[in-house]
C-alpha cells in the first residue's frame, strides 16, 4: 500500500495577489519604466555595452553584444538585468553622508535601504572606538592593509563573491598562496559547493557537462530545486523551445512556482507573452529535503518498467551495481513516506525519462543547501547514469550556478580544495613547494573567527555577515577580527554590521562595465566571455579596479619575488598566467587580439569518456535522509507549544532581489506583499487556528522574528518558505559535512500566533 503524507498533491492553491502566469507583461512593463526613465539612456549604454550581464550565471552579454547568449542568438537580455544594472548606476552615496550618520543608525539600514544609499564613490574606515566611517587615504589603506597582511598567515583569511573577474579571482588566490595561507572563503561554499564535490567524484570535472548547444538538442529535462523563472530567466527560452519541438519537462519542487508551471516569454512576444507557455509537464512537490529517496524511487521505476541502460551502465560507469541494489532493495513504502510523492506520480517521471532519448538533468539551491547536499548530487546524476543520460549531446548533468562569474572564481583556484594540477602550476611559477595547511571555508572562517583565530580579512565583493545563517554569531565572529577590508561596489547591511575590532575599511570598486580595462568572465555552461573596458559615471569618484588594489597590496606585503605583482596590473599578463596555469583556459592568451570568446576546454562531455582516472562516471549510493524535525516542546515555548506548528522551512530569493540584496519589498508572483512573510499551507495554517494574513511569530533555533504575515501559497503542506537574508538571524543551520554548504533549505522552526 501507498504512503503519502496526510493530503495528497497537488498543492497548488494560490492567494488572491499570485498572477495566472511568470513572466508575462510585468516584465514589459519593468523594461518601460526602467529604460525610458531619465536613467534610460545610462541604462541602454550598459545593455548594449559588450560585456556579460552581472546578475546570473546564464552569461547573456559579451563581445557580440549585450543581448546576445553563447550561442550567439539575440534578444536574450532578461529584467534581471536591468534590475542589476538600476542598482549599478545609482548616483553616488553622498559626500556627507557617512559624516552624518552615526554607525548605530547604519546599523538600522534595512537591505533594500543600503543599496538605495547609492554607489560607493570613496574609500572609507570605521576606527575602534569612532562613531563614525571617515574618508581615508590610500596611503593610510595601504599601511594598513599591508601591516595586516603580513601577520600569520593561518590567521589570514579572503571571503569573495562571484561577481568580480576572473583577473581579480586569479591574483586573490595567488597573493593568498604566495603569502602561505589557504583560507579562500568563497560565496559558492553557501551554494553549489555539494555539486562541484560531487560531480569532481563522479566525474572527474566539477562543472556541468552540458553546453548551451547541447541542451538545446534535449528532449527531456529534470529541474529540480530551482526556481529558474526568477533566478535563471533566459533558461526558461529554452525551456520553451524544447516543448515546441515535441520535448518534456519534469520539475521538482515543493513549491508550484507559478513561473514553472507557465511563463510568459518577452522572447515569444505573441505566442508566450500574454498567454504564457506551459513549463511543466508533470510537476512533483516532494517532502523538503528529500529528493534522494524520490531520485532512488525514480530509479525504481526505470528498473520496474525495463528501462535501466545496462549496456552504458557496464561499458562507462563503476559501482552501478551497489545503485541498482540500492533501488532495488528499498521499498516503495519507504520511498513514498520518505519523499511524500506517490508510487504513481514516481512511475510517471521514469515513463517520460525513459521513454526520453535525451536527457538533461539540472539543478539548484533546492538540493544543494541541504544536510545531504552531496547526496541529492549523487542521486540525480545516477539517475542521469542509469538512464544512459550522460556523455552524448542533448544529454547530462548541469547545475545552475549562481553569480554571474562564480564558477569562473572556482576555475581561478578560489577555493579551499585546491587541485592537485593547479597546485603544482602554482609551485611551478612560485619556484617552490606550496605546502598549504587546509584552509577555512565559509562557515569554517566563521567558526574560526569566533573562536579568535583569525586576525585579518579581505573581502573581495559579497556580504558576508548577511549570507551566512545565525546573523549574531556572524556580527560577533567578524568583531573578533582585527582588520576587515570590504571591497564593494554598494553598501550592504555586511558593512556596517560585519565590523571588525579595531579597523573596518571599504574600498569602492568598478563594476564590469565600468573597468578601466578588459576583464573576462566564466558562465554556468563553461563559456568565457571576454567584457570590454567602460566608464563609470562616477566622474568625481575615487574608485578602484580590484585587480590594482589587489596587486598593489601583493607588492607591498610580498616583494617582487618570485611573483612580478606590479606587471600584474596588467590583465593582459595576468591572462597569460591563467592561460599556461588554468587547464582548459590555453585560449585566453590571444583573446585580446582574436576576441574570440571560448568554451573551456574538456568540460562539456559529449563522447561516454569521463575525466576520472579511469574514464568511467563513478557512482556512489545515497542513504535516505533523516527527516525528523524536533516538537514544539524543544523550542522552549512553554504555553505556546500547545497551540504552536513545526514546520521545514525552506529560506531564498524573492522576485527582486539578488542574494542579500533587495530591490523591490514584495514578490508578487508568489503574493508575498513584503519582506516579513511565511508563505505556507492553507491546512497547516487552519491546524493551528490561522487564517490567511495573520501574523505570527517564526522560531528557528537562534532567534525569532514576530509580526510575520502568513500567506496562503502553492507549498506542500508541512513545508514554508521565507526570505533571506533577513530570516538568517532565527537560524544556526546545519552544515553539509563534505562541501560544508548550510542546510537553508530545510531549517525546523515552530510558529504560533502572535495574538
Ligand atoms: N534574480 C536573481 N537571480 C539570481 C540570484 C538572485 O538572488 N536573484 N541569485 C543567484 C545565485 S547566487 C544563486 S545560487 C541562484 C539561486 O537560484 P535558485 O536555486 O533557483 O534559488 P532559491 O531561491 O534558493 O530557490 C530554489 C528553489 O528550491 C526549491 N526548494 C527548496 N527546498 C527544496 C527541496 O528540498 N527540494 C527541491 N527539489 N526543491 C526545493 C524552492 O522552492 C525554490 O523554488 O540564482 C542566481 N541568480
Ligand atoms: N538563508 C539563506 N542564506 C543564503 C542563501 C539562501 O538561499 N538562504 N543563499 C546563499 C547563496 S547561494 C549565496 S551565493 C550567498 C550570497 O552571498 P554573497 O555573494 O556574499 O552576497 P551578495 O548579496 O551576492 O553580495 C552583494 C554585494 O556584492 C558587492 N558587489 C557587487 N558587484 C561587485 C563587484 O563587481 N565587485 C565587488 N568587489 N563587489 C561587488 C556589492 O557591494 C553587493 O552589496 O548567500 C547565501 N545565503
Ligand atoms: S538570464 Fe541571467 S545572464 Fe541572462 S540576462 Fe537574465 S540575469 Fe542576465
Ligand atoms: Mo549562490
Amino acid at each position: 500500500m501507498e504512503t503519502t503524507s496526510p493530503s495528497q498533491p497537488p498543492f497548488d492553491e494560490t492567494n488572491e495577489d499570485t498572477p495566472e502566469i511568470g513572466g508575462g507583461l510585468p516584465i514589459i512593463k519593468y523594461w518601460a519604466e526602467h529604460t525610458l526613465s531619465p536613467e534610460g539612456p545610462k541604462i541602454w549604454k550598459t545593455l548594449l555595452h559588450h560585456s556579460a550581464c552581472l546578475s546570473c550565471s546564464w552569461g547573456t552579454g559579451g563581445q557580440k553584444g549585450g543581448f546576445t547568449n553563447e550561442e550567439g542568438e539575440k534578444l536574450q537580455r532578461c529584467m534581471k538585468s536591468v534590475e542589476a544594472i538600476t542598482a549599478e548606476i545609482q548616483p553616488p552615496v553622498s559626500k556627507h553622508f557617512f559624516d552624518t550618520n552615526p554607525i548605530a543608525r547604519l546599523q538600522q539600514l534595512t537591505s533594500y535601504e543600503a543599496d538605495r544609499l547609492g554607489r560607493l564613490s570613496f574609500p572609507v574606515i570605521l576606527r575602534a572606538g569612532s562613531s563614525h566611517f571617515q574618508r581615508i587615504s590610500w596611503d593610510e589603506i595601504y599601511s594598513i592593509a599591508t601591516a595586516a597582511f603580513k601577520l600569520d598567515p593561518e590567521r589570514v583569511a579572503s571571503y569573495s563573491s562571484g561577481r568580480g573577474s576572473n583577473e581579480a579571482a586569479f591574483v586573490l588566490q595567488l597573493m593568498m598562496r604566495t603569502l602561505g595561507s589557504n583560507n579562500l572563503a568563497d560565496c559558492s561554499d553557501l551554494c553549489h559547493a555539494p555539486s562541484t564535490t560531487a560531480l569532481s567524484e563522479m566525474f572527474g570535472t566539477k562543472t556541468s557537462i552540458v553546453s548551451l548547444e547541447s541542451l538545446k538538442e534535449a528532449d527531456c529535462v529534470v529541474l529540480a530545486g530551482a526556481n529558474s523563472p526568477s533566478n535563471h530567466p533566459r533558461l526558461m527560452n529554452e525551456l520553451i523551445k524544447i516543448r515546441d519541438n515535441g520535448g518534456k519537462v519534469i520539475v521538482i519542487n515543493p513549491v508550484m512556482e507559478i513561473g514553472l508551471v507557465k511563463f510568459g516569454s518577452p522572447a515569444f512576444p505573441v505566442k508566450s507573452l500574454v498567454p504564457g507557455s506551459k513549463i511543466a509537464d508533470l510537476y512533483l512537490q516532494p517532502i523538503p529535503g528529500s529528493d534522494v529517496a524520490l531520485f532512488i524511487g525514480i530509479q525504481k521505476a526505470l528498473m520496474g518498467q525495463g528501462r535501466i541502460d545496462r549496456e552504458f551502465l557496464q561499458a562507462h560507469t563503476e559501482g552501478w551495481e551497489a545503485i541498482l541494489e540500492q533501488a532495488h532493495t528499498t521499498s516503495w513504502e519507504t520511498i513514498t513516506s520518505t519523499c511524500g510523492v506517490s508510487q504513481t506520480e514516481i512511475e510517471s517521471a521514469a515513463t517520460i525519462i525513459g521513454m526520453s532519448k535525451r536527457v538533461v538533468f539540472a539543478w539548484a539551491m533546492g538540493l544543494t543547501q541541504q544536510l545531504n547536499g552531496v547526496d541529492n548530487v549523487y542521486s540525480i546524476a545516477n539517475t542521469a547514469l542509469v538512464s544512459g543520460n550522460a556523455g552524448k549531446m542533448g544529454a547530462g548533468v548541469m547545475p545552475v550556478r549562481g553569480h554571474s562569474n562564480v564558477q569562473g572564481f572556482g576555475s581561478m583556484g578560489v577555493t579551499v580544495k585546491l587541485k592537485e594540477e593547479l597546485k603544482q602550476a602554482l609551485e611551478r611559477l612560485l619556484g617552490r613547494s606550496l605546502n598549504l595547511p587546509t584552509g577555512y571555508h565559509t562557515r569554517d572562517l566563521i567558526e574560526a573567527a569566533a573562536a579568535g583565530k583569525v586576525d585579518s580579512l579581505i573581502c573581495v565583493g559579497g556580504n558576508l555577515y548577511g549570507a551566512n545563517p545565525n546573523s549574531n554569531q556572524a556580527k560577533q565572529a567578524l568583531g573578533n577580527i582585527d582588520t576587515i577590508i570590504y571591497m564593494a561596489t554598494k553598501p550592504n547591511i555586511g558593512h556596517f554590521n560585519g565590523l571588525a575590532k579595531t579597523n573596518t575599511i571599504i574600498i569602492p570598486v568598478f563594476n564590469r562595465f565600468e573597468n578601466p580595462y578588459k576583464t573576462t568572465s566564466e558562465s554556468g555552461n563553461n563559456f568565457v566571455r571576454l567584457n570590454d573596458a567602460g566608464e563609470t559615471h562616477l566622474k568625481s569618484g575615487d574608485l578602484i579596479p580590484e585587480v590594482e588594489f589587489l596587486t598593489k597590496l601583493a607588492h607591498y606585503v610580498l616583494g617582487e619575488e618570485p611573483i612580478q605583482w606590479r606587471k600584474m596590473q596588467d590583465p593582459q599578463y595576468i591572462r597569460q598566467i591563467i592561460a599556461s596555469t588554468i587547464e582548459g583556459y590555453q585560449k585566453i592568451a590571444t583573446i585580446d587580439d582574436t576576441k574570440e570568446e571560448f568554451t573551456i576546454a574538456d568540460r562539456i562531455v559529449t563522447k561516454p569518456h569521463f575525466k576520472t582516472p579511469s574514464g568511467k562516471a563513478k557512482m556512489f549510493t545515497t542513504p535516505l535522509p533523516d527527516l525528523t524535525l524536533p516538537t514544539a516542546q524543544d523550542f522552549n515555548i512553554g504555553e505556546r507549544a500547545n497551540n504552536s506548528l513545526v514546520l521545514a522551512l525552506m529560506t531564498g530569493r524573492s522576485y527582486s532581489q539578488h542574494n542579500t540584496v533587495v530591490y523591490k519589498i514584495g514578490d508578487m508572483y508568489r503574493g508575498m506583499p513584503h519582506r516579513n512573510c511565511i508563505l505556507m499551507n492553507r491546512l497547516d495554517a487552519e491546524k493551528i487556528d490561522l487564517a490567511a494574513h495573520d501574523r505570527v511569530t517564526v522560531q528557528g533555533d537562534a532567534g525569532k522574528l514576530k509580526d510575520v504575515e502568513v500567506i496562503y501559497g502553492s507549498v506542500r503542506e508541512g513545508a514554508a518558505l521565507m526570505f533571506y537574508p533577513e530570516v538568517n538571524v532565527i537560524f544556526t543551520a546545519q552544515t553539509e559535512t563534505r562541501s560544508g554548504t548550510p542546510a537553508y533549505k530545510r531549517v525546523p522552526v515552530v510558529i504560533y500566533s502572535d495574538k
